[in-house]
């Protein structure tokens, strides 16, 4: 890792930034959070070719732009040891890590947005299908895999990538009381969010102010004006 704290370029919320945090935090990385904030600022980024694909996150390091939320995760899991070891532990953690991000991008992680930019019914219906695919699709196969676990984590006998990324995902419903109730048929799920929060470097960044709240409607309608997007 660089000389100096990377700076970490996103929106005071989680999105596509917070498994980034969740893995420098882990990996005992000292990263300061820059919040997009304005129009202009981001506007301002862009001028100065910051972001190679216009887009954010962004992340700061040594005087290199990295950018992409999978990339800048995947640069956070080498400097942490969170990759796997061996070869076939990697694809795991990557297979892994695909299934968590999919279970809840975009239906479980962005109803609010798709609120504020089509309609409340659209937003419930993408809801809807976040649960059930998690229900049947997703869940079902963390939950055993975290029954044969004999360390707690999904892969190996420490904290990968995969850990990372499903701890965020599992947010989505634990920290949302109208979801909550889905983790009941999943206890080695819920079991898994006590383990993982009491994780060295996770357990304080979670008690600390940096934590951001899962999306509500005043969050979305501040990343749709900093990005200029418009609703119908
Ligand atoms: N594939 C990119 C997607 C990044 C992305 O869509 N970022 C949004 C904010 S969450 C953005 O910057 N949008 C601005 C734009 O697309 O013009 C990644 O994983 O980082």
């Amino acid at each position: 890792m660089a000389e100096g704290k990377p700076r970490l370029t996103y929106f005071a919320g989680r999105g596509l930034a917070e498994p980034i945090r969740l893995a420098l935090s882990a990996a005992g990385i000292q990263y300061e959070d820059v919040y997009l904030e304005s129009r202009d600022q981001f506007l301002q980024l862009k001028q100065d070719g910051k972001l190679m694909f216009k887009q954010v996150p962004l992340l700061e390091v040594d005087g290199q732009c990295l950018i992409g939320g999978e990339a800048i995760l995947r640069y956070a899991c080498r400097e942490g040891n969170f990759e796997g070891k061996t070869n076939e532990d990697k694809t795991r953690v990557d297979m892994l890590s695909m299934g968590a991000k999919d279970m809840v991008f975009p239906n479980l992680m962005s109803p609010t947005f798709i609120e504020l930019m089509t309609s409340k019914e659209a937003a419930d219906e993408a809801r809807e299908k976040g649960v059930k695919e998690s229900r049947e699709r997703y869940l079902p196969v963390f939950e055993k895999l975290l029954d044969e676990s004999t360390s707690g984590f999904l892969v190996g006998d420490s904290m990968t990538m995969a850990d990372i990324t499903f701890f965020d995902a599992l947010c989505y419903l634990h920290e949302d009381p109208k979801l909550k109730p889905e983790l009941e048929n999943f206890p080695r799920c819920s079991a898994f969010i006590d383990h993982f929060s009491q994780q060295p470097g996770i357990k304080e960044y979670l008690a600390s102010p940096r934590r951001n709240p899962l999306p509500y409607p005043e969050y979305a309608q501040h990343c749709c004006e900093v990005l200029n997007l418009t609703g119908n």
